[in-house]
């Protein structure tokens, strides 16, 4: 059985992580049983100190790993899944470097979303510790907030100004929705690994009941609204 560790439902979508989502969607477009095990305190059990890890264990042994990446990769090789075998070899070398973009640059531009927009982090603050008890619930939020102003400082997405965060994403946005067009998913009328990457970033920025303009400006785009839209008929509903 594989077991999922994520952080727990959010803002109207499955995980606010979208390293967990994408774990999750890649696991339900595969096809694959498992089960989904939420909670903050997950963390404390990380190989890496991150979400999302997974434990698959069968008969004969038990198997932890973590990182969305190296997730995906022991899951297709186990398991010998073919959701990337309609890809060229160019275009499974695409999938990768576009991965690592929306992994390494639009995500830090939702995390700057989240956790240093004004408006957004009081949501996010209610959200994520608001079940805290007094006075830790008042103490935690401002010390992680600094932690991670400290981290998107050090990425170097911290430096820039809001505006040209905006202009950041919009740049992803825009990019992705190129790719698309018409396209019922990224590389064609199949969908692939990459699809479950894309729809795990789009949607903590399209389907998540919090208000910004982060998110209006990836609304904005009304072929990538109606991938999300595809892809939690299929599975999210
Ligand atoms: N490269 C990792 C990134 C995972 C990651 O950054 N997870 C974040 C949540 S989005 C996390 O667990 N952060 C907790 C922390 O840093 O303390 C992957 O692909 O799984």
């Amino acid at each position: 059985m594989i077991k999922l560790y994520s952080f727990g439902s959010s803002f109207g979508v499955m995980d606010p992580s979208p390293f967990v989502v994408k774990v999750d969607a890649f696991l339900k477009i595969a096809g694959l049983p498992f089960e989904v095990i939420a909670g903050a305190d997950n963390l404390k059990l990380a190989p890496k100190g991150k979400l999302p890890f997974i434990v698959n264990s069968d008969a004969e042994n038990e198997v932890k790993i973590a990182d969305s990446q190296a997730i995906i990769e022991y899951l297709t090789n186990k398991h010998k899944l073919s959701l990337d075998d309609h890809l060229s070899p160019a275009q499974q070398a695409q999938s990768y470097l576009f991965t690592k973009s929306l992994d390494e640059n639009l995500y830090w531009c939702l995390v700057y979303s989240r956790w240093i927009l004004d408006d957004t982090w009081q949501v996010v603050k209610a959200s994520f510790f608001g079940g805290l008890p007094w006075p830790i619930r008042v103490i935690v939020p401002s010390m992680i907030q600094r932690k991670v102003r400290k981290n998107l400082y050090g990425q170097g997405l911290g430096r820039h100004s809001k505006e040209e965060v905006l202009a950041i994403s919009d740049k992803s946005f825009s990019a992705l929705s190129t790719l698309l067009a018409e396209q019922d998913y990224f590389f064609g009328e199949q969908p692939s690994t990459f699809d479950a990457t894309v729809y795990a970033i789009l949607c903590q920025f399209i389907s998540t009941n919090c208000d910004n303009e982060f998110n209006a400006k990836a609304k904005s785009y009304s072929n990538l609204v109606l991938f999300c839209q595809r892809i939690e008929k299929l599975h999210y509903s």
